[in-house]
């Protein structure tokens, strides 16, 4: 807690003594100093000028609580941050605060996990310092149904954040991957804990790979998958980029929570892939396939099969044919 006051107090004085520091955390000059070597050690460059004290001159690209909330400009989302180094699963984590009762907005983030998960207990490949994994604290006022529109929020605003950031062009394919040149860049996983009618809370999950070498990624996904660096040719500042994702999901959440879904769906199509597309659909032990007509008005896919048979997906994995 102190790192990340002591960094807020650098951050906003072009320079400050130890003294000054000392007295304004309750603690010694030499506990300052100390806490100053820390940063040092973390990739903060530090100034000591004798009798006139600290300048912090450069930040790290570190996801620390202070990285991101520092001219960070949300209403809800991101008002509590906790950030670890390496945690198993930031949607475990998550779900504990949201059980202790975290306000809505809390973001938890990670450099790295070690028990990332997709849906259906997949995995997701999270290694240290390249990517963003992160789950956030919601508590809308839905129906345990309207839970599947959460998701699809989450990917209009990862498209978002990812074009606001970079030259790129992601697209969404139903009902929660962000593509690039049809390689996933990004997965989103919502998990809930609701009573029959009501939602208590969802933890939003979302991975994305920015700075991923491809030889990061195991060989089995590799094909499949990319990151934002391997497509930009270019590295892509995490700090800045959960920045604008927290900004974007922010501005598309309460449009959510006021005037429902029908805005977000159009926005939803207008980025995705998958509306016209040919489409293989698998779930429950069960494999569609057909062309993709449409989002439905509450985010189940349309699909009309083969035998010209219209069906509605709510739930499943989708390889599409044409990109
Ligand atoms: C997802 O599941 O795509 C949801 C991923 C959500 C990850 C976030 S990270 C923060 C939060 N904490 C967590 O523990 N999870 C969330 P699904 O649609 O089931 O896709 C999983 C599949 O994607 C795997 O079976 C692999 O084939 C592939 N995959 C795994 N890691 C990947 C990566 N880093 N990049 C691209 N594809 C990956």
């Amino acid at each position: 807690m102190f790192k990340d006051e002591l960094i807020r107090a650098l951050r906003q004085e072009r320079q400050v003594s130890g003294g000054a520091l000392a007295r304004k955390f309750g603690v010694s000059r030499t506990t300052v100093w100390k806490a100053v070597n820390e940063l040092r050690k973390k990739g903060y460059e530090v100034i000591s000028s004798p009798g006139l004290g600290y300048s912090l001159v450069k930040a790290p690209e570190l996801l620390l609580p202070d990285e991101i909330s520092s001219g960070l400009k949300a209403r809800v989302l991101g008002s509590n941050i906790v950030s670890f180094e390496s945690i198993g699963s930031t949607q475990d984590e998550a779900k504990k605060l949201a059980r202790q009762g975290a306000v809505e907005g809390t973001v938890v983030i990670a450099d790295r996990q070690t028990q990332g998960r997709g849906r259906l207990d997949r995995n997701w490949v999270s290694p240290l310092g390249v990517g963003i994994y992160m789950s956030i604290v919601l508590t809308p006022d839905l129906k345990p149904p309207e839970v599947m529109q959460i998701p699809l929020v989450a990917g209009v605003a990862v498209v978002r954040a990812i074009r606001r950031m970079t030259p790129l062009k992601p697209l969404i394919k139903w009902p929660n991957d962000v593509l690039i040149q049809g390689r996933k860049v990004c997965g989103i996983l919502t998990e809930m804990s609701a009573e029959i009618d009501r939602v208590s809370y969802i933890v939003l999950g979302i991975g994305i790979n920015v700075n991923t070498p491809k030889e990061m990624l195991p060989p089995e996904i590799r094909e499949a998958s990319t990151s934002l660096m391997e497509e930009a040719g270019a590295f892509v500042s995490r700090p800045r980029l959960v920045q604008c994702l927290i900004e974007e999901l922010d501005e598309l959440y309460a449009e959510f929570k006021s005037a429902g879904f029908a805005p977000i769906r159009e926005r939803w199509k207008e980025l995705s892939c998958t509306i016209g597309a040919m489409a293989r659909v698998s779930g429950a032990g069960d494999v569609q396939e057909g062309r993709v007509l449409d989002l439905d008005t509450d985010g189940a896919l349309l699909l009309q099969t083969m035998d010209g048979a219209l069906r509605r997906v709510i739930s499943g994995d989708v390889s599409l044919r044409t990109i």
